[in-house]
């Protein structure tokens, strides 16, 4: 009889019962940079259309965007998770495409 309460005790007390081991952190997505590159060739009107349409930018931000990616070679157009970056990416350089223009637009894992 004891041993039978030694073991039902050693099996199904609080202490020793399965313990579910939960991992309470949170991981945040990883965030990706996606900046548009100069060329020689793309107009520069283009360019602010691409930062208006694309990334939400008014039109005075995209106007100093753009200058700073024509004098400085690129600049950081936005933040976005993975998929959103790559979309970003897809959608100006199918735009520039369309429109025969070389702008080049990237992503790097911040
Ligand atoms: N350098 C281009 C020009 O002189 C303008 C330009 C700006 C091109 C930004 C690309 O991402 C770019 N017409």
């Amino acid at each position: 009889m004891s041993n039978e309460k030694e073991f039902f005790n050693s099996e199904f007390d609080s202490e020793s019962a399965i313990e579910e081991k939960v991992n309470h952190e949170v991981k945040l997505p990883s965030k990706f940079h996606v900046y548009l590159l100069n060329d020689d060739f793309t107009p520069m009107d283009f360019v602010v259309d691409v930062l208006c349409r694309f990334f939400n930018k008014s039109l005075e931000q995209a106007n100093d965007l753009m200058l700073t990616v024509h004098y400085e070679g690129k600049a950081l157009c936005g933040i976005y998770t993975a998929d959103i970056a790559e979309t970003k990416v897809d959608f100006v350089t199918r735009f520039a495409l369309e429109n025969e223009h070389p702008l080049k637009c990237v992503v790097v894992k911040a």
